[in-house]
């Protein structure tokens, strides 16, 4: 882990910044419009971060975006990088580590991916209660920094129980319906055959996707909480038969953005007492 490019990134962010945020908000695929309803916003461009990358997927900005939702203080990354991009698992995750330097103790994670279990649709939206990690690696291997967290860190309860049950009650009280289930993170960038579909789900998974598992692996390690919530933008390949396509991801998302964003920001009220 490169620690110096992290302090790097940390300094230059915190020259920008007036407050520092306590909620990170990490936006997937066509979610990006979050950012949108930050109060008080100072945006910047991840090409200004020393060490970040780009971001080269449609749907997906390419800033940092601080101020208040809620009158919780965050950080909204409006795009993200995934493994498929070329960036090694050090530079996916490092927006990860560089918020937990700047404060963030809890983590929104969000992302697009396709519903595995045949009683989903698509539009519905899913908390996460676990994850499968079929990338290959982990994020973590190399020298661990112990000041970060453990050479061997537990991930019995990766999503935390508590926000997940907050996460259920503002589903309940908002009247949005959710699932809960288990995300699937692959490679990409192809989209799963119809037989590691079968494969998946038969192994437990509900939704499959692209991105999430290596940024809450990084963040369980250094010990910040995590809710996850998946939008189910299209169902995975064997289920209809018709092509995936990520236009389809991102029409999906349009779709839903406004339970989307109603559900995650009584979530962050709920979160500060509200
Ligand atoms: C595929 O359509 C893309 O959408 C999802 C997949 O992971 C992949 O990147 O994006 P997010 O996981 O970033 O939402």
């Amino acid at each position: 882990m490169d620690t110096k490019k992290i302090q790097a990134a940390k300094q230059y962010i915190h020259s920008k910044i007036m407050e520092a945020p306590d909620l990170g908000l990490i936006l997937g695929s066509g979610l990006g419009v979050l950012a949108d309803e930050i109060n008080n916003a100072i945006t910047i461009p991840y090409s200004d971060i020393p060490g970040f990358p780009k971001s080269t997927v449609a749907g997906h900005k390419g800033q940092l975006v601080f101020g208040d939702i809620e009158g919780v203080q965050v950080v909204a990354m409006q795009g993200r990088f995934h493994y498929y991009e070329g960036y090694s698992m050090e530079l996916v995750t490092l927006p990860v580590r560089v918020m937990k330097e700047l404060g963030v103790q809890t983590i929104i994670v969000t992302n697009a991916a396709g519903g595995v279990n045949t009683s989903y649709q698509p539009g519905d939206l899913m908390l996460i209660k676990d994850h499968i990690n079929f990338f290959g690696t982990n994020p973590l291997i190399g020298p661990n920094e112990e000041r970060y967290g453990p050479r061997f860190p537990d991930m019995s309860s990766a999503y935390s129980k508590k926000l997940l049950q907050l996460a259920l009650q503002v589903a309940d009280e908002e009247n949005i319906r959710v699932r809960k289930g288990v995300y699937v993170g692959m490679t990409g960038p192809t989209y799963e055959t119809p037989a590691e579909i079968k494969m998946v789900r038969s192994f437990g998974g509900d939704a499959v996707g692209m991105s999430t598992v290596p940024e809450v692996i990084v963040a369980k390690h250094s010990n910040i909480e995590v809710l996850g919530i998946t939008c189910i933008s299209n169902m995975a390949a064997g289920i209809l038969d018709q092509p995936l396509t990520h236009d389809e991801v991102i029409e999906t998302t349009e779709m839903v953005k406004l339970k989307f964003l109603s559900f995650v920001k009584a979530i962050v009220r709920k979160m500060n007492g509200g």
